[in-house]
């Protein structure tokens, strides 16, 4: 189903009646079922012209009752129930944005009338076509069929109850007059079509089965002849099946107001499905069928599946977003303890830090994941992960890691730190955010100020709200003022924890910042002692500065970050029993 030419009831119903008012003659087309349908709607043809390129569409669908009941498998004889060619019309309608125009059969009783023409205007049908023949009718094309035409008078009263229940001027009735079908002549025709128009009949279609369209040509002119108060503003409409070597052109100048190609793309699809079937037997194999079949892609694209595909990759893109560890600097707090190896393959509780993030990243099916490396790279070792290197770890900052892995940040990226280790609940808060720019906070320095640790990146929020005043902390209102570990952690709210999240506008907006700094300024930055030792705290801060919104999502603990031998200690102690029972005690 393509969502493509989604639409309302309301906003179809009245589109066949303002065509009317438009164009000479409105242009219809059978479907059967909800791809034929998208065809009616969507096909059209260009051409080029003196006059500059002409494109033909068709106006609207026609849901016949020969290709409904055919398609499914059964004769045109009012067997196959409203219920089921309800069915149907759902079916087009909902791929459809083009009017409709439903043929009614002899429309049942006048109660089953009502409640056909009550359900149709609902739907968001533009038309109903009912031929004044006796319940249950026979299809009109074939010869020699036995077809027992209504008392006029009996269909006008079914008409008149129609045109009652009708809740908008939008949807018409149309009377079908089926005297040419059934060996009448053009005055018991004429004379028919007087008596509907009477009872308030929004148009007439004139049906015939003769192989010349001289009938219909006559029937036209005699409908022209009629008094104008009768006609007024009332289509006339043919189904030029058996006649079809008049053009739609000619028709319109004999007065024809709208043109119904009532069963070509059932007879069509028939045709070459019986040609495919044959040859597939007799090659026992399929390929000499293939010319004959559509693309299995053309079906794809037409039926919506290429835009399911391509919303499921965007949709990958928001739940598998790539992470980025800047993992590449050296810690000289902890040389001892790493004996050489970078910090992220320190090890704690018989699993590396590295190790660590990437269960805790993979457990909420984020699978995407950069390590930048730098110092010891050779010596950096997980599975699972990219890792690019940064060979000038020295002189650069995290920051400079991070865009090591530019091409990974564009459409939005996560940012997780490297010495940090996390509960399982931390990630899936930050996920959910819908909110461009979002970093993860602890507030815990709103607890113990005076934590005197110079590395700590502090914030203060806009807010500076403590939480036992506000019970529930909404992220939209969680906006960062400061950021930065100059900060004086008395006056700080929180700590960031070194996890950030960037939506693909949040990652424009980081890129193009950062991109504005390094190429309009030089010297010292925020807190970077020089923009090439600029942080990617010293950015974020620079973003608020510029009026970009910088959101939070607090937390209380559940996280662990080794800066310090003691953390090592107390990460390896904590480890030892089970991780997220643990965490929570720090
Ligand atoms: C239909 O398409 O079902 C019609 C037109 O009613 S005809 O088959 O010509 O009767
Ligand atoms: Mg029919």
């Amino acid at each position: 189903m393509t969502l493509l030419n989604n639409t309302l009831p309301e906003q179809r119903r009245g589109k066949l009646k303002s065509l009317l008012k438009q164009r000479a003659l409105v242009r219809v087309l059978e479907a059967h079922n909800g791809l034929s349908g998208i065809l009616a709607n969507n096909v059209y043809v260009e051409g080029q012209t003196e006059n500059g390129t002409i494109r033909h569409e068709y106006d609207a669908i026609w849901e016949s009752s020969l290709t409904d009941s055919a398609s499914k498998g059964h004769p045109d004889i009012e067997v196959i129930s409203f219920d089921s060619r309800l069915a149907t019309i759902s079916e087009i309608l909902a791929v459809t944005n083009k009017p409709m125009i439903v043929d009614g059969d002899t429309g049942g009783d006048p109660n089953n009338f009502e409640y056909m023409v009550s359900k149709l205007e609902r739907a968001g049908v533009s038309a109903v076509i009912i031929e004044d023949k006796v319940f249950p009718k026979r299809n009109s094309l074939e010869t020699g069929a036995q077809q027992t035409l209504e008392d006029p008078q009996v269909f006008a009263q079914k008409i008149k109850r129609g045109k009652n229940i009708c809740m908008t001027n939008d949807f018409l009735i149309i009377a079908r007059i089926e005297s040419l079908i059934a060996g009448k002549d053009m005055d018991t025709a004429v004379q028919r079509a007087k008596i509907y128009l009477s009872a308030g009949v929004d148009g007439i279609m004139i049906h015939s089965k003769s192989k010349q369209p001289n009938e219909v040509l006559e029937f036209a002119k005699r409908y022209k002849a009629l008094p104008e108060n009768l006609t007024k503003g009332k289509p006339l409409v043919c189904v030029p099946t058996t006649y079809n070597t008049i053009t739609e052109d000619e028709l319109a100048k004999a007065g024809f107001n709208i043109v119904i190609h009532a069963n070509h793309l059932l007879r069509s699809a028939y045709k070459a499905m019986e040609e495919t079937a044959k040859i597939i037997l007799s090659n026992q194999r399929s390929f000499e069928a293939d010319p004959h079949c559509a693309l299995v892609r053309d079906i794809f694209s037409t039926v919506g599946f290429l835009d399911v595909k391509k919303k499921d990759e965007e949709n990958e893109l928001t739940t598998n977003i790539p992470t980025i560890i800047p993992a590449a600097g050296e810690d000289p707090t902890l040389k001892a303890e790493l004996n050489g190896k970078p910090k992220a393959m320190l090890e704690i509780g018989g699993k590396t830090l590295l190790q660590r993030q990437i269960e805790a990243l993979n457990h909420n099916d984020l699978t995407d994941i950069t390590v930048v490396t730098g110092y010891a790279a050779d010596q950096m070792k997980a599975e699972g992960v990219t890792f690019v290197e940064n060979k000038n770890y020295r002189n650069g900052t995290s920051l400079q890691s991070i865009l090591t892995a530019k091409n990974k940040i564009q459409h939005g990226w996560l940012m997780l730190y490297a010495d940090i280790v996390l509960q399982d609940n931390i990630l899936p808060k930050i996920l959910e955010c819908k909110e461009d720019i979002v970093l993860v906070v602890d507030s815990a320095p709103q607890y113990h100020p005076g934590d005197k640790r110079t590395t700590l990146d502090y914030v203060i929020s806009k807010h500076k709200a403590k939480p036992a005043r506000r019970k529930i902390s909404f992220v939209h209102e969680n906006i960062i003022a400061k950021i930065g570990n100059k900060i004086n952690p008395e006056t700080a709210t929180h700590e960031f924890i070194g996890l950030a999240k960037f939506s693909k506008t949040g990652a424009e907006q980081f890129l193009q910042t950062y991109q504005d700094c390094i190429q309009n300024y030089k010297g010292k930055f925020q807190e970077a002692d020089d923009i090439t030792r600029f942080n990617f705290t010293d950015l974020i801060q620079e973003m608020i500065d510029r009026g970009f919104t910088v959101n939070f999502v607090e937390i209380q603990q559940g996280w662990l970050e080794i800066h310090q031998p003691e953390d090592i200690e107390l990460a390896n102690k904590l480890f030892q029993q089970s991780a997220s029972e643990l965490i929570q005690t720090h």
